[in-house]
């Protein structure tokens, strides 16, 4: 019998996007439940970590994005069953959440011109080496690991994506122009007709 699968976060990509892609991707049917501050505040204590997203499959409630991301991999053939590639899976979606964590700091700024400046720092500071770092460490310009596409893929598509759709004020769109595989793994992924058919669903 088929899980029932409720995906909670907030309307927002944030942490749970990349969740809600690979559910589409894997064609697992799913409830989209998004939270506005309120409901959430309401529901809070609720929440094992009292934080979203959340998971709740059959009735049962998990937390945690990135361990969310794995468990539907692993369901939704997003995965490598070889424990070496899904090693390298995993380091490279945990090297995404590094680069996060450092501008996490930023988003905390209630200061417009303060947040700016810190961003333009970590472009001129840590982006570069990090960057450079994960260009190297992804085995080509169409895949994270491998010639399969998996939850890397997902995780290093919205990274680019939000680095390069000026989104994030202080960070230039070309930010990654020097990382061409980089760019290459977000630009198929996207390109995907199940991808495209997940964005024309969530944009309407
Ligand atoms: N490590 C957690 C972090 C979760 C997290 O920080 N969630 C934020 C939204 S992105 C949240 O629930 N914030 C509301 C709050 O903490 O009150 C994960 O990856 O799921």
């Amino acid at each position: 019998m088929t899980a029932t699968i409720k995906l909670t976060y907030f309307d927002t990509r944030g942490r749970g996007e990349n969740i809600r892609v690979a559910l589409s991707l894997a064609k697992i049917p799913f409830e989209d439940e998004r939270l506005s501050k309120e409901q959430f505040e309401e529901r809070k204590e609720t929440f094992p970590f009292l934080q979203l997203p959340c998971l709740t499959v059959d009735g049962q409630i998990y937390c945690q994005s990135v361990s969310i991301l794995r468990y539907i991999g692993k369901i939704g053939k997003l995965y490598p069953e070889d424990p070496l590639l899904a090693l390298k899976v995993d380091s490279i979606i945990d090297y995404t959440e590094e680069i996060r964590d450092v501008m996490a700091p930023s988003f905390k700024e209630e200061d417009d011109a303060k947040r700016i400046a810190m961003r333009e720092g970590y472009v001129q500071n840590d982006f570069p080496r990090m960057f450079a770092r994960l260009e190297k460490y992804v085995d080509s310009d169409e895949f994270c690991v491998g010639t399969t596409t998996t939850i890397a893929d997902i995780a290093v598509s919205y990274l680019v994506t939000m680095m390069t759709i000026g989104f994030i004020g202080g960070v230039p769109k070309n930010v990654l122009d020097g990382y061409p595989k980089l760019l290459g793994i977000k630009k198929r992924f996207t390109g995907l007709p199940e991808y495209q058919a997940w964005e024309n669903r969530s944009r309407q």
